[in-house]
């Protein structure tokens, strides 16, 4: 029996090379040794205002990314959140086991928050760690690849799960979540100390799976360097080493060799590879997700939900009986 792991994106912005880099690539390589249920979490984008239309062809489209990225169905179940009914449900029940003082440590909502005021932001944006904990400790999953940017609702799942086994009976696995440190992280091509972010005010920031070639060659092209003239990887450049990393992740080549092949050369030379190597590996994965039809699409999502649900809606009876809920079986 392999052991569970569980992950999921929102279906919300443009997804980048960050997202690629930092999490879907990961889950392509784990999906062999685990069985992975990888979910477009639509119910966490509501936590922020999103427009249904856009949001419906959002879900579609990070789907076929997940599908044209590798991710291969017959291994892996993917779905969609809100069409498993037992998220929205465990995330109640588990909030009555949440506290207040858990809750107002969570470092998101405060960065979230700070746009609208926390007064204006919505009770949902503010619980959607506990969802996160639902979603997670629903299929038993034993380890959860996730950013860095998400360890604190891991170690919040994790609290949960014990204090929910101790209050009442040994119900949830406690998971472990995989946190890739270094090098998962991409920065903003216009400014290396931030990461890139699909939420980035200008779009020189990322570069989105949907770019067309052009746009690629343009946005590396105009990328941050400083003012040394080699390339060299170092922390103290932190631009340069971000270019290095995506050039190296995406080329399998590693980054002496690729630090060795431009010696001697400059910036110019550098770049005009790189955007070829984007360009090359963006190219064909949007072929691949323009192969793929709605209705594809569709039975994939419908076929993961029912899979979803038939392992959730055990969860939630075992977790609502230990609890003393429902009368009916
Ligand atoms: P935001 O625009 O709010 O910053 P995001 O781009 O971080 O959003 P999420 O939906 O929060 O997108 O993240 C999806 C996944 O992509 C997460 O696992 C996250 O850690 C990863 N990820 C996001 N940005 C990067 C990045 N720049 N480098 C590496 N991984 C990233
Ligand atoms: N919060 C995560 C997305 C997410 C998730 C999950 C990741 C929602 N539920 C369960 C792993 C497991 C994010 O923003 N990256």
């Amino acid at each position: 029996m392999k052991e569970r792991l569980f992950s999921g994106i929102q279906p919300t912005g443009n997804l980048h090379l960050g997202n690629y880099l930092g999490a879907v690539k990961n889950w392509i390589a784990l999906q062999d040794d685990y069985d992975a249920f990888f979910c477009v979490v639509d119910l966490h984008a509501i936590t922020l205002p999103q427009d249904p239309e856009q949001l419906r062809s959002k879900i579609v489209e990070l789907t076929r990314v997940y599908l044209a990225s590798g991710i291969d169905p017959v291994k892996s179940t993917i779905f969609v959140q809100s069409d498993v009914s037992g998220h929205a449900e465990l995330a109640w029940l588990l909030n009555t086991i949440a506290r207040m003082g858990d809750m107002e440590k969570m470092t998101q909502f405060k960065d979230k928050s700070t746009k609208e005021g926390s007064e204006r932001s919505s009770v949902g944006l503010f619980d959607y760690p506990v969802l996160m904990a639902a979603d997670i400790l629903l299929y038993d999953s034993e380890i959860v690849p996730v950013g860095d940017d998400q360890r604190q609702h891991i170690e919040l799942t994790r609290t949960l799960a014990r204090r929910f086994n101790e209050r009442f009976e040994e119900t949830f696995v406690v998971p472990k979540g995989d946190i890739r440190e270094e090098g998962m992280r991409i920065m903003g091509l216009d400014d290396p100390t931030k990461k890139m972010s699909k939420s980035a005010s200008s779009e020189y920031n990322y570069i989105a799976l949907s770019d067309a070639p052009d746009v690629i060659r343009k946005k590396i092209m105009k990328a941050v360097t400083d003012s040394e003239p080699t390339i060299t990887y170092s922390d103290d450049r932190a631009a340069v080493k971000n270019l290095l990393t995506i050039y190296s992740l995406l080329s399998e080549k590693s980054i002496t060799e690729i630090v060795s092949l431009y010696e001697g050369k400059g910036f110019g030379d550098f770049k005009k590879d790189l955007a070829e190597v984007v360009v090359d590996f963006i190219l064909p994965l949007q072929e691949r997700m323009n192969a793929l039809t709605d209705a594809d699409v569709e039975l994939i999502l419908t076929q993961g939900a029912q899979k979803a649900e038939m392992i959730s809606s055990k969860k939630i009876r075992a977790v609502k009986n230990v609890m003393g809920l429902g009368v009916t079986k």
